[in-house]
């Protein structure tokens, strides 16, 4: 049997040889094959990688792979960057440079992502419950959410997959106001945060507590689109996309910080978009 070393290794190997495969296949008239091949061994490496004991090369070489499908996304998403339908377009240029952060590019359309299928919900089907290091567990429908303080706010959305949506104005409820009903413990230093059917990801507890920290069901001033999270999502403005949970199941108080979906698969834990903390040692 091929030891974790001989894995890491093997690991590796395919990271180098997609990188001869895109090497290859830049500039020439067929990317289509190309993209094949890139998917195909990266896909590879990411089932062995999911073999193997969380150690920190794993985590470096899994930050490799995602990085590279992110690239690989990027430009499978291009189409999406003109317009979608069923959603206003946003502007696609600023008088401001400074409003967008580096490596990002600005897109009127709102690109769709997210791993596995969406559910098909409706409103009755919303149950977000609040656990762990909590006085009062809380599991909460959409009316009781709405039923607390209903802010609106306009931010700037911000994908690690290189694409920003300015303006998008969400309405929903605090998270911070949320938190609150459930009486954390003051050593709750973490939240993990659980959407369908099984993602998740960490925020420090002031990350998840910051103003404009929403659990949203509208953008735009219309219902949340299911294939945006509606009936409600998390929207974490000041961090990328993949802190934004969609159909958001459960937010877990912790006194230590443990990752979630992405962050366990090399995607930073933090996720500033300023300092491009793209990938875990960025
Ligand atoms: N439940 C769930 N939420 C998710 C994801 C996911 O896979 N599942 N993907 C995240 C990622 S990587 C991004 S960029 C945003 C995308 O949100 P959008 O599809 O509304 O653009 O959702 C985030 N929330
Ligand atoms: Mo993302």
């Amino acid at each position: 049997m091929e030891s974790d070393d001989e894995s890491l290794a093997a690991v590796a190997a395919l990271l180098r040889r997609a990188d001869e495969v895109h090497k290859a296949a830049a500039g020439r008239a067929e990317p289509a094959a190309a993209r094949e091949t890139l998917a195909r061994l990266l896909d590879e490496a990411r089932e062995r990688l999911e073999q193997l004991p969380r150690t920190d090369e794993r985590l470096r070489l899994s930050a490799g792979v995602s990085r590279r499908w992110a690239d690989l996304d990027a430009a499978a998403l291009e189409p999406m960057l003109a317009a979608t339908p069923d959603v206003p377009p946003a502007p696609r240029t600023v008088d401001d440079p400074a409003r967008i952060p580096p490596g990002q590019r600005l897109t009127a359309g709102f690109p769709v992502l997210h791993v596995g299928r969406a559910p098909d919900w409706g409103p009755g089907d919303v149950s977000v419950t609040v656990t762990g290091l909590v006085g009062r567990r809380q599991v909460l429908d959409l009316p009781t959410l709405q039923a607390i303080d209903t802010v609106d706010i306009v931010r700037d959305f911000h994908c690690v997959t290189h694409w920003s949506r300015l303006d998008n104005r969400w309405t929903g409820v605090r998270l911070r106001d949320v938190l609150a009903l459930a009486d954390p413990r003051p050593e709750a230093s973490h939240v993990l945060v659980s959407g369908h059917p099984a993602y998740s990801t960490n925020l420090t507890r002031s990350a998840a507590e910051a103003d404009d920290v929403l659990l949203a069901w509208a953008h735009e001033g219309q219902p949340l689109p299911g294939a945006h999270g509606g009936p409600l999502r998390l929207v974490v403005p000041a961090l990328y996309g993949w802190k934004s949970v969609k159909w958001v199941t459960e937010v877990r108080l912790l006194d230590r910080d443990v990752r979630g979906y992405w962050e366990e698969r090399g995607y930073h834990d933090v996720g500033d978009p300023w300092s491009e903390q793209r990938y875990q040692g960025d």
